[in-house]
């Protein structure tokens, strides 16, 4: 690689304006690239269509019949790529580059993939209820209101209805039950396995510490849900948010705030 990636994130006010998004957290990984934030007013909410357009970014999804333009995106101007969505930012670095990692070993893809489908309903439908209201305020103006405009027509009612406390609760305790669910998975692997492959991270223990980093940046470090989930399940997710720190490169290598 002789030229620095471009990694397209949305920025956010929440953590400094680092990356927010678990899926954008996705693409972070393993990454001994030079970063760069998308410039304003690029990766704005509302003009991710037009951006991609732009890089030549396909659709990585349907909402509502119409085709869905999503970050992350990388440019890769060393050999004129250009890939959207998460897991085929991984599986192009994979192949491209030697990192010392191979997040999708070969043979593995359809796990892996089938890992993120399984994983999504135990905790980031919850997770998402529960942040929308944050979300949206952490936004600049024009990203907050098309975050909220688009939320609010996917759930059918404002923002503030989704989650009020006792159903923020809930929602919580749900989350919870679904880590602890993974934790059963992980545990097949026998004792002292700190990764779902074992030995070494996969693709599957991105997408974890990727919903850690999404709560921690909501919650705070100090708050009673991260410390809830850094003692839960015999102390699994913070060996895992631990082993993975160092995992994060981005601009030549910060670590998890
Ligand atoms: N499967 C995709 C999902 C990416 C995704 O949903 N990104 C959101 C930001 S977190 C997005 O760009 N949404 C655009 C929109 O809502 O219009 C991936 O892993 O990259």
């Amino acid at each position: 690689m002789s030229q620095p990636i471009i990694f397209y994130d949305i920025p956010g006010n929440a953590w400094s304006g680092q990356t927010w998004s678990p899926n954008l957290w996705k693409a972070r990984h393993v990454f001994p690239f030079t970063y760069r934030r998308c410039p304003d007013p690029y990766a704005q909410y509302p003009d991710i269509q037009a951006h991609c357009a732009k890089l030549g970014a396909p659709a990585t999804g349907v909402r509502a019949g119409a085709p869905l333009y999503t970050l992350p995106v990388i440019q890769d101007p060393s050999t004129g790529a250009t890939v959207a969505e998460s897991f085929a930012i991984a599986k192009y670095l994979d192949v491209t580059y030697s990192r010392g990692v191979t997040l999708v070993p070969e043979g593995t893809a359809a796990f892996q993939a089938m890992f993120v489908d399984i994983v999504h309903p135990l905790l980031n439908e919850h997770l998402l209820q529960l942040h929308l209201v944050r979300i949206a305020a952490s936004l600049n103006p024009r990203s907050g209101e098309y975050f909220r405009r688009t939320r609010e027509v996917m759930f059918g009612k404002p923002l503030e209805e989704i989650a009020p406390a006792p159903v923020a609760v809930a929602l919580w305790k749900k989350a919870l039950e679904g880590f602890s669910r993974i934790h059963g998975w992980y545990n097949a692997n026998g004792e002292g396995k700190v990764f779902f492959m074992g030995d070494a991270p996969s693709w599957a223990d991105v997408v974890l510490v990727s919903v850690l980093a999404w709560i921690r940046v909501f919650n705070g470090s100090e708050s009673k849900e991260w410390k809830e989930l850094m003692a839960a399940d015999e102390g699994r997710w913070a060996r895992l948010w631990q082993a993975m720190e160092k995992y994060v490169r981005v601009d030549g290598g910060v670590a998890l705030p």
